[in-house]
């Protein structure tokens, strides 16, 4: 992860969705400057580019971390359009919120906009003393079924630490479809050019 040079790279555009307080702010901060920011929740949305592996190559994830509380979570769907991803994070130690969380994954997820797209569960929140281990969040959440049409991976973190975050952003790298319009058309046209001249040579 790093910040974004002039580079010409494929990117792919990344919903950061959860609860109000389960960190998405936070975390996005660490992740793309490493430093710790005092968050006020979003009124409205927040986005970062950041880079990512996926496998040899790198991609640029566009994270679009939109706020989280109940007003702002009928606005989500304007965001839905051309999401690649969904990253959803959990405070694993607010237990009593879980089955909020739960509700709100699911019904977000019923969306025909996103259908099929994988999602990142991010247990956020790590840090705290008797927060829900991911095993406990896996079974709580029915993941292994409400998941089961698309790709899926629940990721434990800190925001505060930064702790598991590159993971669960490089984790979402591999997961998401990158389609040819994904890619900068520079790079598709001396991709085809270099193509064409080899078959000429041939
Ligand atoms: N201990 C601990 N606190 C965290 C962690 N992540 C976030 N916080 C705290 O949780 C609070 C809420 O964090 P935000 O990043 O503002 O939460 P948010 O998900 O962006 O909330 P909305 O913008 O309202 O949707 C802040 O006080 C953060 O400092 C973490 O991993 N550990
Ligand atoms: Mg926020």
């Amino acid at each position: 992860m790093g910040q974004m040079g002039a580079r010409h790279i494929p990117q792919a555009r990344i919903l950061l969705l959860g609860l109000d307080g389960a960190g998405k702010s936070t975390l996005l901060y660490k992740l793309k400057y490493n430093e710790d920011f005092h968050t006020v929740p979003t009124i409205g949305f927040n986005v970062e580019m950041i880079e990512a592996k996926r496998n040899r190559d790198k991609i640029a994830l566009t994270v679009w971390d939109v706020g989280g509380q109940t007003k702002m979570r009928a606005h989500w769907k304007n965001f839905y359009q051309d999401t690649a991803g969904i990253v959803f994070a959990l405070d694993s130690s607010d237990i009593k919120r879980l089955d909020e969380a739960k509700g709100v994954l699911e019904q977000t997820l019923k969306s025909d906009h996103l259908r099929g797209l994988p999602v990142v569960i991010l247990a956020n929140k790590q840090d705290i003393e008797g927060a829900a281990t991911v095993i406990e969040i896996t079974e709580q959440f029915n993941l292994r079924k409400s998941c089961s049409d698309r790709g899926w991976f629940i990721q434990p973190c800190s925001a505060l630490t930064g702790a598991g975050l590159v993971d669960g952003f490089r984790r979402m790298a591999h997961l998401v479809k990158m389609t040819p319009e994904d890619n900068n058309i520079k790079e598709t046209v001396k991709y085809i050019k270099s193509k064409s001249v080899m078959s000429m040579k041939k």
